[in-house]
């Protein structure tokens, strides 16, 4: 399978692990955490549930994953205030669907070749896919209080990838060893308390959830709490002190930051029109919120 992994190194993803596919080990947690009701208004969530708990129903025959990580880090934030509104640090660059998904077809061409006759899927976040979950079973790191992936050469601050194969992978061994230890940074540093516990994310309380996915007015809490992100939130990775250690930024010219998007300024957005959205953020993970969402986020008191 060394095959695989140099043509995965070649494509420019940051590391790669194989996986057979089998039930997944935490699929009571999975169950658990949908019951609390905290995936929100992630609907789909639910509806995957049972191919998330079971990969190999992802599709016929699905045997193997090959699984992928891309370091998207762009360097430590400066510190003190600074001009624009703060966007978390996956959002800064063209969107990772795009680049990602092209990277992905090109890995399962490669697989395809090693093993013919065989078929491939590619995912990147919108998938009934458990991504860390395999990812943690591919041997790329282990999942952090914070629910994060996390590397132990390059911390969390990178996207997963995955193809799905019905061919026969050797695979690696799974990363076993929790490195969190007694740290408990992340849980104490969330601004809105969204950890119910570790490795327990209720989604509704996180600034994530509401700046990206939740519809309607803030609360006067949750205002107060979402501050100053216009987009995503950063606070439980760059807290990690596996982060602050072995982060590295990124060279990868497919995820070249753009500056109107890393630091928007916040209060343009209040007397945006829709077409001026649409030329200026059209084809940036700003469209999921949209104009009305933005607005929203970017409230100044
Ligand atoms: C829904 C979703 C969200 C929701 C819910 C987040 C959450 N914690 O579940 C919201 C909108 C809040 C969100 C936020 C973010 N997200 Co998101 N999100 C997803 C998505 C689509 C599904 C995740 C999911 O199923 N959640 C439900 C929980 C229960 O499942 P899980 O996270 O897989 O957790 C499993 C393990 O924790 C395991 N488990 C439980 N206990 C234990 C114990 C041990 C010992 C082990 C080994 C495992 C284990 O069981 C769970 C079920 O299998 C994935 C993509 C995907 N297809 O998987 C991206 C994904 C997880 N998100 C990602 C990112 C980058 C983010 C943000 C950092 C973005 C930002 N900066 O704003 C934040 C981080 C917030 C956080 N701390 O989790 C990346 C994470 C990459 C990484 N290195 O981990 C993913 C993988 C997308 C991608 N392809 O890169 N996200
Ligand atoms: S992304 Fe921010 S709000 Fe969400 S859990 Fe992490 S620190 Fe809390
Ligand atoms: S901050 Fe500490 S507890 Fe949280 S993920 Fe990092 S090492 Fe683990």
């Amino acid at each position: 399978m060394i095959a695989i992994k140099q043509r995965a190194a070649a494509l420019g993803f940051t590391a790669a692990g194989i996986v057979r596919l089998d039930r997944n080990p935490h699929a009571a947690e999975l169950d658990r955490w949908l019951d609390a009701g905290h995936a929100g208004t992630m609907t789909y969530l639910n509806r995957q549930a049972t191919k998330r708990k079971d990969p190999r129903r992802i599709f016929p025959g699905a045997r193997s994953a090959v699984v992928t990580l891309t370091n998207y880090f762009h360097g430590w934030r400066p510190p003190g205030p600074r001009p624009g509104a703060k966007v978390a640090q996956y959002a800064w660059s063209p969107d990772y669907h795009d680049v990602l998904g092209e990277r992905l077809e090109q890995l399962a061409a490669e697989i395809r070749r090693l093993a013919p006759g065989s078929q491939t899927r590619c995912y990147v976040d919108a998938g009934p896919v458990p991504e860390r979950e395999l990812a943690q079973l591919a041997g790329l790191g282990w999942i952090g209080k914070n629910m994060m992936l996390i590397n132990p050469e390059i911390g969390s601050f990178t996207f997963i990838g995955v193809v799905l194969t019905d061919a026969d992978l050797v695979p690696d061994a799974p990363f076993d060893a929790d490195r969190c230890g007694t740290c408990t940074r992340c849980l104490d540093a969330c601004p809105t308390q969204a950890f119910v516990g570790p490795r327990n994310l209720d989604a509704r309380a996180c600034i994530s959830y509401l700046t990206i996915e939740h519809r309607g007015e803030f609360t006067a809490q949750q205002r107060a709490q979402v501050g100053d992100w216009v987009f995503g939130c950063d606070v439980c990775q760059d807290v990690c002190p596996w982060n602050e250690s072995f982060a590295q930024e990124t060279a990868d010219p497919g995820f070249a930051p753009r500056d109107d998007v890393a630091f928007p300024d916040a209060r343009a957005f209040a007397s945006m029109e829709q077409p001026d959205f649409e030329r200026r953020y059209g084809t940036t993970p700003f469209t999921r919120p949209g104009l009305e969402g933005m607005k929203r986020n970017a409230v100044v008191d």
